[in-house]
């Protein structure tokens, strides 16, 4: 890995050995590319969850702390930001354990995984593709079989990982019995969804990945997927600072889309199927269903959560039920993380599009990809850095916030950056439709 490493150490209050156990650090090998240290850096924050929280039909604020003083430094952000997961877990998607062990190992064809907790063991794979020319080579970890412009992905120098997601969080099973491997460690009765034991799995390809010594796959991680593959997606990326490129496609309902705006935008998925359909979010949701305006969080702050990570979020304007309007509400509210972040371009949105066939391949979307895939995953050119929301399908933020943004800037206290040494690296056919039950 070659980065610049940003570290946020908190000296003036402790000892050297709690300064560096406390350490968050996060890694850039180029204007765009921001790498963390680890899948969620923010575990030594001290996040107390209270019992209750004020009921709000806007969209919290993601810059407001639990104890109600803003957030007004980055490393004030990297705690906020272990708060909005916790909240997030509880209320939406479930648990994300960390496991006690992943081994594995990465071929030019397959990475294979096995994993263990609590004295229980389980193992998965997913194939891999490789882009012509030399590696080691960024992957891009593809959910399902379709949506996807994997042949974009690999003729831009990316791998494709094909994740058959249902191998760790299956659909189709009633909730007191999930299947898929990481039920098997956590058991069939856990309460955490279907989506979040997916993104858990992509996780442990990517610790495989990382344990893998770089000689086939580098540490340059993408994740996609359509549809239900891309509320998968989206998830990945919010619960994995690793993820350096996150690229959920027409994920509706349970995905990108706010759930507060979801609620009112007209022939959207409505939250009680997204709840019911499939076993997709947390049990803990069913009791917001009927009550977004009772969660602590929304979508918006999955998409803060992302930040200052690669996004392009894509959205099909033409399906009312994949409730564009929704997903546009949330990358407004995101961007605003971004932008106080002082990385307003690592986000795009795109859903102007003409084209109404869902998970379609289009042609509109491959100039994005391409820039991002470059830009995060290969360190080079700049991002898209474009919102553009179909007129039918635009959203007004201002209707949907009453707080402010602040710029968290570079000098915030204990905040030092530290350029790395070393230089970056020199990087040098879509499945058709499953028909898995769209
Ligand atoms: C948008 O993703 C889902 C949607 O939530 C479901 O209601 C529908 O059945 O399937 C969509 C999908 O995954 O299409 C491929």
């Amino acid at each position: 890995r070659y980065r610049r490493r940003l570290r946020f150490a908190l000296v003036a209050l402790a000892s050297v050995a709690l300064a560096s156990a406390l350490a968050l650090s996060t890694r850039f090998s180029a204007e765009a590319q921001v790498q963390a240290m680890s899948e969620w850096d923010g575990a030594n924050c001290d996040v107390q969850i209270p019992g209750s929280w004020a009921s709000s039909s806007l969209l919290p604020d993601p810059f407001t702390k639990l104890d109600g003083s803003k957030v007004t430094t980055r490393s004030q952000w990297e705690c906020r930001r272990s708060e909005i997961k916790e909240l997030a877990e509880r209320t939406i998607y479930g648990d994300k354990p960390q496991p006690d062990s992943t081994t594995g190992t990465v071929t030019s064809s397959r990475i294979t995984v096995n994993v263990s907790d609590n004295g229980r063991s389980t193992s998965f794979s997913a194939s891999v593709q490789l882009p012509s020319g030399s590696g080691p080579f960024p992957a891009v970890i593809v959910y399902g079989g379709f949506g996807a412009d994997t042949s974009t992905i690999l003729s831009s120098g990316a791998a494709v990982v094909n994740f058959d997601p249902a191998t760790v969080g299956a659909e189709g099973t009633p909730r007191s019995n999930k299947q898929g491997a990481f039920y098997t460690l956590y058991g069939a009765n856990s309460t955490t969804g279907v989506l979040m034991a997916q993104a858990w799995g992509v996780s442990r390809l990517i610790d495989v990945i990382e344990q893998s010594g770089g000689s086939i796959l580098n540490n340059y991680t993408g994740v996609t997927g359509c549809s239900r593959y891309g509320k998968g997606a989206f998830v990945a990326g919010a619960f994995d600072q690793r993820i350096d490129l996150t690229m959920p496609i027409e994920s509706g309902s349970g995905g990108v889309g706010a759930m507060r705006s979801i609620a009112q935008e007209s022939g959207s998925q409505p939250l009680s199927s997204a709840y019911g359909e499939q076993p997709w979010l947390g049990d803990a949701f069913s009791a917001y269903t009927g009550n977004p305006a009772g969660l602590p969080v929304d979508t918006h702050e999955m998409v803060g959560m992302i930040a200052p990570r690669g996004l392009f979020i894509m959205d099909n304007p033409h399906v009312e039920w994949l409730g564009a309007r929704s997903g546009a509400v949330a990358a407004l509210g995101g961007a605003e993380v971004y932008k106080a972040l002082g990385a307003g371009a690592n986000i795009s949105y795109h859903s102007n599009t003409s084209n109404g066939t869902h998970c379609a391949v289009r042609t509109d979307w491959r100039t994005p990809l391409q820039q991002s895939i470059n830009a995060f995953l290969k360190g080079s050119g700049t991002p898209p850095g474009v919102i553009s929301m179909h007129p039918n399908k635009s959203a007004n933020l201002a209707q949907w916030r009453n707080w402010t943004t602040p710029t968290l800037g570079a000098g915030d206290p204990g905040g030092t950056t530290t350029p790395e040494t070393t230089s970056p690296p020199v990087e040098t056919t879509s499945p058709p439709p499953t028909g898995s039950g769209c």
